[in-house]
């Protein structure tokens, strides 16, 4: 199913991993994904976003095994949502499965480095999302550093479209992502977030501010839950900046919220 280019699009986030989903066997774990992926359909959701690994700061990573049995079951059942689903790995055995199921989009927050990963992908038509993370999840949040933030995500997702086309794949597939919260401190998000209508003449941008840290970090909450209204403002500057899709939590607030602006600022 294509992804629509012709306006902003807000991404639902469906996790199904055990720490969002902690009450026990596999078959609720997807029953429970399929619900929320439902409703965040009926709340507005244009794309929905399917991860089984978490990628939190800190986490660590999951066998392949296990992660094709939480997203594939998954995968096949949303597809009756009717909206593009996109699927959240690192993992080009995921990835491959992923786009046999009918994946829209592989969303890669390694930025498909990992070998074999262009490969993985390149014999069809989703589109990817090329993530910047500097280190890994286990690690990124304990002294991220650059001379230059801005210039050097820049530069890395230049350097990952130039391998994307060397693979074979073709610029129009593409999205790329400055990683907000993957190995960046709050000053680091700041900058990426005002030098977005840079980094969107590279290629269109996808954004996930949703309930991160430096949510928290401006707003003093410290529960993800309580960072609805942060998390909304954040998304509807990404969409100023001109990201063409936020990924969120809070699909109805955003949705609703995105509705007033585009009308406000004569996009509707
Ligand atoms: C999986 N995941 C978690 N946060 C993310 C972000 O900011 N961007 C993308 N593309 N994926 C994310």
């Amino acid at each position: 199913m294509p992804i629509p280019a012709d306006r902003p699009l807000v991404m639902g986030i469906v996790n199904v991993t055990p720490d969002s989903f902690s009450d026990g066997g596999r078959y609720l774990d997807h029953a429970a994904a399929l619900d929320h992926a439902g409703a965040l359909v009926a709340a507005g959701a244009a794309i929905l976003d399917l991860g089984g690994e978490s990628t939190r700061p800190g986490s660590l990573p999951v066998p392949v095994e296990a992660e094709l049995a939480r997203v594939l079951p998954v995968l096949q059942a949303v597809h009756d949502l009717g909206v593009p689903v996109s699927v959240d790995t690192m993992k080009p055995a995921v990835m491959r499965a992923a786009v046999a199921a009918g994946a829209a989009m592989i969303n890669d927050v390694y930025g498909f480095r990992a070998e074999g990963a262009w490969e993985a992908v390149r014999d069809s038509d989703c589109a990817l999302c090329i993530m910047h993370m500097q280190g890994e999840p286990r690690s990124m949040q304990v002294a991220p550093r650059y001379d230059d933030v801005v210039a050097e995500v820049e530069a890395f997702l230049a350097d990952r479209i130039a391998a994307a086309e060397a693979a074979g794949i073709a610029r129009a597939r593409l999205w790329i992502d400055p990683g907000f919260g993957f190995g960046k401190s709050l000053e680091h998000n700041l900058a990426l977030l005002r030098a977005l209508p840079r980094l969107a003449r590279l290629a269109p941008v996808l954004a996930g501010l949703s309930r991160k840290r430096m949510i928290g970090a401006l707003t003093g909450r410290e529960v993800p839950a309580d960072r609805v209204a942060g998390s909304v403002a954040a998304a509807l500057r990404a969409v100023e900046n001109g990201a063409g899709i936020v990924r969120v939590h809070d699909v109805a607030e955003t949705v609703d919220a995105l509705k007033v602006w585009l009308a406000s600022a004569g996009r509707a």
